[in-house]
């Protein structure tokens, strides 16, 4: 078993709802629990495609303990975005669900599929703010560490 963060936004449609149905599902999978689950924070669209920037982003993350390996979990995730109505049109355009996957405990990989830890995450305040909640700074993603957590 590893604990994995993943980071949830939205920014079309029922934000809330699609929140909702990501951390439910994610706590479905097998060989999986949920551990905790950050609060949802109203933030501002970062490098998101012209004409796009009024559509405010509702983002969240939760920690996991799961069995999956990273390549099968990613597979989960973009079945659960694709329920949840994802289209992919434009890089970074309006998503009803984006799960990223952030860290995965003991694993790095510079496979472009799936990059571990997230490439840009630590960057990010609309991600760092929820990891928060679950007891986690940039700098357990830059060293790719759980420790204390
Ligand atoms: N996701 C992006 C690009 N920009 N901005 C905010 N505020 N929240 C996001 O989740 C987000 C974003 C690409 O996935
Ligand atoms: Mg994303
Ligand atoms: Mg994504």
């Amino acid at each position: 078993m590893a604990r994995v963060v993943l980071a949830l936004g939205s920014n079309l449609g029922d934000r809330g709802v699609r929140l909702d149905a990501a951390v439910s599902a994610l706590s479905q999978l097998p060989q999986t629990r949920l551990l905790k689950c950050a609060k949802r924070y109203e933030t501002t669209p970062v490098d998101v495609p012209k004409g796009y920037e009024d559509l405010s982003f509702l983002n969240s993350a939760v920690l996991i303990e799961t069995g999956l390996p990273p390549i099968e979990l990613l597979r989960e995730v973009n079945r659960i975005e694709a329920e949840e109505g994802r289209v992919r049109l434009l890089r970074n355009g309006p998503r009803t669900l984006d799960i990223d996957i952030i860290l995965y405990e003991g694993v790095k990989s510079d496979d472009p599929v799936l990059t571990l830890p997230h490439p840009r995450a630590a960057e990010r305040d609309f991600v760092l703010l929820p990891l928060a909640d679950l007891g986690l700074t940039r700098e357990h993603i830059l060293q790719n560490t759980f420790e204390d957590v």
